[in-house]
């Protein structure tokens, strides 16, 4: 089997305007969707970050994989470190900075490669790393504050959420996600008002779903003082308190006086950070993703550091269509110590490029598809109406703080805020 080409596409779909430390969310989110062929008539499918860095880096990538085998990822790994870092070595350096880039490259192509072997022994793919360990992976309700509909945007349909910012709204926001797809864990986004606001719709939500673990995620809105301050409140609240502070140290400094876990998307992002994360106790809880940490086989390396050095994994999402979700489950079922609920923003997206629409979540959880490969295939005409989006919205990169100020001209996304 040997690969015939590789195509990028970059799509933009609807999104709502969910706000955030950095701002709000623009009208379409992106992504590029790549789509590996190879001779014996297979495609492999494979998603990613849709801004125009990394669809330089996978378009000078995706030429140099034409004649490779699928099954050769070492040679997938040297030619995305080549093209990304211009070395000759077969793998980036583990340092404490620069593999993001690569490792977003190698794990774009690296799905639609296990995609490719898995469909090409006619078995779904998470045999290929190794087998499931569980028919379903569990997703947990990721609310967030927002706002009715987006700014100068007159043609846009307002979005059926609703305008979400007093403790009353969010917890009928909770109550529909757990309704319609069965969540059993919460996750608040803050770092958007006064932190002791948001820690009221906590109660609010805990007063409203009593048995449900709660977790809140400023992205680094908080300074280790205000998180200090703010830690009576915090305790016993919550399953995981999620980047408070904005690095390492910080996080570090938290973590002596934390009365729960800490968990990071954003502090520990690379494996070169995992000395220093171990070194600091900087957090207990690592959000696996594997859009940049590699690919789903260093996503799994890194939950097997996580049971070495007795650090918890959950997964970490931004706005996504169905190939990552599928990706992300059948990894997710492979995984032993896969101890939370994993993110995803699945529920705020309306439009899907996979064939026969939106994967479904079920009492909190995604079936691991078990068709062979990734188990879900390209809708080609969703594929060209998402792309035509993408030409059309005039967003090349995402800037929520530029959206923002459409509403508060002094909007600084400066962090902290508080
Ligand atoms: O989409 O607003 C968002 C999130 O804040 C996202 O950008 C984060 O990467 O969901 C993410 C997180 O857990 O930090
Ligand atoms: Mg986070």
């Amino acid at each position: 089997m040997k690969i015939t080409s590789a195509i990028v596409t970059p799509i933009a779909f609807r999104d709502p305007p969910l706000l955030n430390v950095a701002g709000v969310h623009e009208p379409f989110a992106l992504r590029s969707i790549i789509e590996v062929q190879t001779d014996n008539g297979l495609v492999g499918l494979g998603e990613s970050y849709g801004d125009l860095g990394t669809l330089a880096n996978l378009n000078a990538l995706a030429p140099l994989l034409v004649g490779l085998d699928p099954f050769d990822l070492n040679a997938l790994t040297a030619r995305a470190n080549k093209v990304v870092t211009g070395s000759s070595d077969f793998a980036p350096q583990i340092s404490t900075s620069g593999t993001r880039a690569v490792s977003v490259a190698i794990g774009a192509f690296e799905v639609a490669f296990l995609d490719l072997q898995a469909q090409s022994i006619g078995r779904p793919l998470y045999e290929v790393l190794g087998g499931k360990l569980r028919d379903a992976v569990s997703y947990s309700a990721y609310l967030f504050y927002k706002f009715e509909r987006h700014r100068d945007d007159p043609g846009y349909p307002a979005d059926d959420w609703g305008d979400c910012r007093t403790h009353e709204a969010v917890v009928g926001q909770a109550r529909r996600m757990i309704e319609e797809f069965g969540f059993s864990s919460i996750k608040l986004k803050a770092g958007v008002f006064e932190p002791d606001y948001e820690i009221e719709t906590l109660r609010h939500l805990r007063t409203a779903f009593p048995s449900h673990p709660l977790r809140i995620d400023p992205n680094g809105g908080w300074s280790v003082e205000t998180t200090r301050r703010l830690m009576p409140q915090l305790d016993g609240l919550l399953e995981y308190l999620e980047d408070p502070t904005n690095s390492l140290a910080e996080m570090g400094d938290v973590s002596t006086f934390a009365t729960m876990p800490l968990a990071t998307n954003m502090c520990t992002v690379e494996f070169g950070h995992i000395p220093e994360t171990i070194r600091r106790n900087a957090v207990q809880v690592i959000l696996s993703d594997h859009h940049y940490w590699g690919g789903l086989r260093a996503t799994q390396h890194l939950a097997h550091l996580g049971r070495i050095f007795n650090f918890g994994i959950s997964m970490h999402s931004n706005s996504h269509m169905g190939i990552s979700f599928a990706a992300m489950t059948h990894v997710g079922s492979t995984i032993p110590n896969l101890d939370y609920a994993c993110d995803t923003h699945y529920p705020w997206q309306v439009e899907e490029v996979i064939e026969g629409g939106k994967l479904e979540i079920k009492n909190g959880s995604v079936a691991v598809p078990t068709g062979p490969g990734l188990g879900v295939k390209l809708d080609r005409d969703a594929l060209a109406r998402l792309h035509q989006q993408y030409l059309d919205c005039g967003i090349r990169k995402r800037d929520d703080a530029t959206e923002m100020r459409k509403y508060d001209p002094s909007f600084n996304p400066a962090r902290p805020r508080y």
